[in-house]
């Protein structure tokens, strides 16, 4: 006859939906690989299924992942950039109010000035936030780096505010090749959510937040650069009025304090 311990009892009573088994003897002692069986509020039928582990969900991408994913991919894929590159339509699939309220977070503000806050050295690109007061201006610039003389690509998405680009092409440059004539500029207003593109063979341009509300825009540089090469805008009328800027060259690890 078999001795029966309070562990026997334990182990005989059926844990939830299971069945009592009559123990072997080697095991229906052993204390330390017992297991309590589930708790069961309900009761539990004979043949109802154990409860499953609820299986927890992994939290779906942000915005941000699923940029950068979209950036890496499009920048293995074609080194050969344009405004038809692959890298264009990532950032137009992306969601401009989400993508600004997940980096809002991240930018740097200075009253009358822009900052830069790098996101992602890429390989092949550079991913930077850039924050833009009220009523201030880049210098005009080119987006050959200055230190490499290797050309870049810009893609601007605004995602506060607007901005306005300001393009000058050859005709505009004048004969001391650091200055352009102000009456060439085209400007136009890129709103939230828009992207534009630009690269040297396109011109030359300016960004500025001539408002009085504040902006936000994500830029991606294909290649990055260490320093852009820096335009004097000459007016020889007033046409617009004036959000000018001028002073040092610009460097991607300064503020844009022109
Ligand atoms: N490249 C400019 C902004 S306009 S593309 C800058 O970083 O200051
Ligand atoms: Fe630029």
């Amino acid at each position: 006859m078999l001795r029966t311990s309070s562990c026997d009892r334990l182990r005989l009573t059926p844990p939830c939906g299971g069945t009592a088994t009559t123990p072997r003897r080697s095991e229906s002692f052993t204390l330390s690989t017992f297991r309590a069986p589930p708790k069961c509020p309900g009761g539990i039928k004979k043949n109802d299924e154990l409860p499953r582990p609820l299986a927890s969900p992994s939290p779906p991408p942000s915005e941000l992942d699923l940029l950068f994913r979209g950036l890496r991919a499009a920048f293995f894929r074609s080194d050969h950039v344009s405004a038809d590159h692959p890298a264009a339509g990532v950032l137009a699939a992306r969601d401009s109010v989400r993508l600004r309220d997940e980096l809002i977070a991240a930018g740097q503000w200075k009253a009358r000035e822009y900052t830069r806050t790098k996101l992602l050295d890429g390989d092949g690109f550079m991913v930077m936030l850039l924050c833009w007061a009220p009523e201030c201006a880049s210098p005009v610039h080119a987006h050959s780096c200055a230190e490499s003389g290797i050309a870049s690509n810009c893609f601007l998405m605004v995602l506060e505010g607007s901005l306005a680009e300001t393009v000058y092409g050859e005709e505009a440059i004048l004969p001391d090749g650091q200055s352009v004539d102000a009456r060439f500029g085209r400007t136009r207003i890129v709103s939230a959510g828009a992207v534009a593109y630009i690269n040297d063979s396109m011109g030359i341009h300016k960004v500025a937040n001539p408002t009085n509300a504040r902006a936000v825009s994500l830029h991606v540089y294909a290649p990055g650069w260490k320093r852009a090469p820096l335009f004097e805008e000459m007016r020889f009328e007033e046409k617009f009025p004036e959000v000018d800027a001028g002073g040092a060259e610009l460097e991607i690890d300064s503020w844009g304090d022109f």
